[in-house]
């Protein structure tokens, strides 16, 4: 899998692959290396490049017309291959047309509509944690990581009530296929079949509540701001950036206050540090790892030149743990600042539903704040391994109650 790193006359090449299965499952265990060989690498035998320090991560995010992704933020490049699903009009577009959508969509998922909704989603948090003590026993993954944003996001898009257990395969898809062709998109594909059906129907103008965002979609549709093919193919985006990034992203900040235990003793003593506690989880556990570029012209990156054309995989997860940029990167502090890490990505893609997650997040936080004495791990942690995301399988957990 990974040999020591050779070095050619500009290209520092590494035999590694990150979607390895062994790598899937443990990637921060390799993320020094790729960080310390070389500000560029060239991998063997994929044949891309790769980034894994912060300053050249955000920095090729902040480049989106040297750094594409119209040509796919997956391995894939749209230009040569056919993509599995027609599209993102925003993760897999660039301007003019991304500002477009990308306009449309923000005023869409505004903070205004998110701070109506937040007193309904603390009182269903609270409720969930009030039953999930009473249980003491739970998996932090399906009770509480998939539970809540089950609870809340398909409401708040306005989801038909039906079918919406295809979210999640549907997702898990989603960011499979942004690797290559390997085992896990085979299996993931072949499982969300019928689950891909059902998402295009459910981004149908007639199978959506009149007062969520994509009914709003479609207002924005209507008034010209798009059409109604592409108002679909926009819902669309909401459920397949939406889902298992935010499960994913609670189960994480579980597993992270799980494994230290002083760091949620100091969160009952600070609840104010709640927000900053969910930002750290992400930057030192996120759940998106990944996201490749394709390079739109040549560019010379610190002496090495990646041609026109080449596929670039940035590992923003090991950015977010780079001792270049962070103190001690690899402790999980909530009192540190956070700001600056790029889980949520940078640029003109950075994730359009942040403030969904915070507010999923800060509502779990909240609940569980004042009721929860302690998370004991009862079992192993098992990763659920994906192309993409770093995921929990299960999380087996005795909630100690306050
Ligand atoms: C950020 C993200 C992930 C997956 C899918 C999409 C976006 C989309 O726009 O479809």
């Amino acid at each position: 899998m990974m040999t020591s790193p050779t070095r050619t006359a500009e290209t520092a090449t590494l035999r590694f692959d990150p979607f390895d299965e062994a790598v899937l499952g443990d990637p921060y265990a390799h993320h020094a290396v790729l960080r310390d060989t070389a500000p560029v690498v060239l991998f063997e035998p994929g044949g891309y490049y790769a980034m894994a320090r912060h300053a050249e991560v955000q920095a090729a995010l902040k480049d989106w017309q040297t750094f594409v992704s119209g040509r796919g933020v997956g391995l894939a490049d749209f230009q040569i291959e056919q993509p599995w699903r027609p599209p993102s009009l925003l993760l897999e577009a660039d301007p003019p047309l991304h500002e477009r959508t990308r306009g449309l969509m923000s005023k869409v998922a505004s903070l205004a509509s998110l701070r109506n909704v937040m007193p309904q989603w603390q009182a269903k948090a609270d409720t969930l944690a009030d039953q999930l003590i009473a249980r003491r026993h739970i998996d932090a993954v399906t009770d509480l990581g998939e539970a809540f944003p089950l609870q809340v996001f398909p409401d708040l898009i306005g989801l038909r009530d039906d079918g919406r257990d295809n979210l999640i395969p549907y997702a898990t898809a989603t960011f499979n296929a942004f690797g290559p062709r390997n085992r896990l998109v085979e299996q993931s594909l072949a499982a969300s079949a019928q689950a891909a059906v059902w998402v295009a129907e459910a981004c149908r103008r007639a199978n959506l509540k009149p007062h969520g965002w994509g009914a709003q979609v479609f207002a924005a549709a209507d008034r010209g701001e798009c059409s109604q093919d592409e108002a679909e193919r926009l819902v669309r985006s909401f459920l397949s950036a939406g889902v298992d990034t935010t499960v994913n992203g609670i189960g994480n900040m579980i597993h992270a206050f799980a494994t230290h235990p002083e760091q949620w003793q100091l969160l009952r003593e600070r609840p104010d540090l709640a927000k900053r506690a969910f930002e750290e989880s992400l930057r030192w556990g996120g759940t998106v790892q990944t996201f490749f570029r394709t390079t739109g012209r040549a560019v010379d990156i610190a002496g090495t030149t990646i041609p026109e054309g080449a596929k670039v995989l940035l590992f923003l997860a090991a950015a977010n743990r780079d001792p270049r940029k962070w103190d001690d990167a690899d402790r999980f502090d909530i009192t540190r600042s956070a700001s600056g890490h790029v889980g949520f990505g940078f640029g003109i893609h950075q994730c359009l539903g942040q403030m969904v997650a915070r507010m999923e997040a800060e509502a779990v936080l909240n609940a569980l704040i004042p009721r929860v004495a302690q998370f004991r791990l009862t079992g192993k942690p098992v990763r659920r391994l994906n192309n993409t995301l770093h995921a929990l399988g299960a999380l087996p957990i005795e909630l100690i109650p306050a």
